[in-house]
């Protein structure tokens, strides 16, 4: 009850939630973008579908199947969503997938923001020319025995090849389950993927018996430019199996997606004693040791001098008159691509957009070789 009043007061800001430490989860927030390049070859597969259509197909197929990482991953391994850690500003998380078809794929994920939480992210795979890079922050509501959170930030990938940007919208969510204290989170509201080649995908979410008597279901219909009659249809559930159907043939039902046949392929990470300070597996090293074997002690002895660190660093720069230089992120106006897709889309975006500085992250010691 204690932590549901708490909840409650949480006031718009999920770093303001106190969690009682068997909900906490010894893994950051900043490790969430992973989920984003956990496949990559579905994260590289539109890249080399010469059909503009059918490359609209493979990037709804990519983003449909990097939801159930996000979102249920937690779920299914610990058994209900847990409280993720609070990444203090400037934390990193660095790695990168290594496959036999695709090569190297990178991830760079970085805490620009504290209060209130922002994470920029970038997955690139030079191989095949394909770069997403976007920002994630949240704000949290709680009502009727729910947490509510809706997203802000986007996604844009961009493929080198056909010189193409993709803008993703991100779905809100909230958390079911939490009375029963079994916490698992569902999709909600709608989503869009809009194409600057004039394609256009709109997403509608649902849980438990809304659209059908399953969880995690979503409906899609995607649009050719210019059209405002959708051509294709796909429905199911993103953590399970989902089936397209063109306008055109109506009743030609196919297999879009099933989630169960695509593995995720392992992150490599520098060792621990390899990764900076400011790495977020060095740096919360010891708090997830403790979270592991339950140590409630060292759980809050760890997190307090992690916090009391940051607050001494933001009061020594608030004294010297600076603000934190965040490293391989930086926030700009609005720039060329984004404008041109998100007008396509019918969307303003953020007037200052997190962006990625790839020369200065290949520059650097954290570099993952
Ligand atoms: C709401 C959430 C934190 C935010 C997580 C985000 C939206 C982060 C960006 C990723 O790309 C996608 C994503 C997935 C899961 C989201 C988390 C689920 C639960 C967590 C809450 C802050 C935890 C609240 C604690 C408790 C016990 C109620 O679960």
């Amino acid at each position: 009850m204690t932590f549901l009043k708490s909840l409650a007061s949480s006031k718009g800001d999920i770093s303001s939630i106190t969690a009682p430490p068997f909900i906490l989860s010894g893994t950051s927030l900043v490790e969430y973008s992973r989920f984003w390049g956990e496949m990559p070859s579905m994260f590289v597969a539109p890249s080399m579908i010469i059909d503009q259509e059918e490359r609209m197909l493979a990037v709804v197929r990519w983003f449909i199947a990097t939801l159930k990482g996000s979102y249920t991953s937690r779920n299914e391994a610990l058994g209900s969503e847990k409280k993720p850690l609070n990444p203090f500003l400037g934390e990193l998380f660095v790695g990168k997938w290594e496959t036999e078809d695709e090569g190297t794929t990178v991830l760079v994920s970085e805490q620009v923001s504290h209060h209130p939480p922002v994470t920029g992210y970038a997955v690139y795979n030079d191989v095949y020319g394909v770069e997403l890079q976007g920002y994630n922050g949240q704000k949290a509501s709680f009502a009727s025995m729910s947490l509510n959170v809706r997203q802000v930030g986007h996604a844009l990938l961009y493929l080198k090849k056909f010189d193409e940007y993709y803008y993703i919208t991100l779905p809100s969510l909230h958390i079911e389950g939490l009375f029963y204290g079994a916490p698992y989170v569902e999709l909600e509201q709608s989503t869009s993927i809009t194409a600057s080649n004039g394609f256009k995908a709109s997403f509608e979410y649902s849980g438990k018996g809304y659209f059908s008597g399953k969880k995690n279901t979503f409906k899609a219909k995607v649009y050719r430019p210019n059209e405002t009659d959708y051509a294709y249809t796909i429905s199911g559930q993103w953590s399970g199996k989902s089936m397209i159907a063109s306008k055109e043939k109506k009743k030609n039902e196919s297999l879009f997606y099933d989630a169960s046949e695509h593995k995720v392929e392992p992150l490599i990470l520098k060792p621990i004693e390899e990764q900076s300070e400011y790495e977020s597996r060095r740096a919360w090293d010891k708090v997830a040791k403790a979270v592991e074997i339950v140590d409630y002690d060292t759980i809050h002895v760890e997190k307090s001098k992690i916090e009391n660190e940051q607050r001494e660093l933001r009061k020594q720069e608030e004294e010297a008159g600076i603000e934190w230089e965040r490293r391989y992120f930086e926030q700009v106006k609005d720039d060329g691509p984004l404008k041109e897709v998100a007008e396509l889309a019918g969307v303003e975006p953020d007037d200052l957009v997190w962006r990625f500085k790839r020369d200065k992250f290949e520059a650097s010691v954290d570099k993952i070789e």
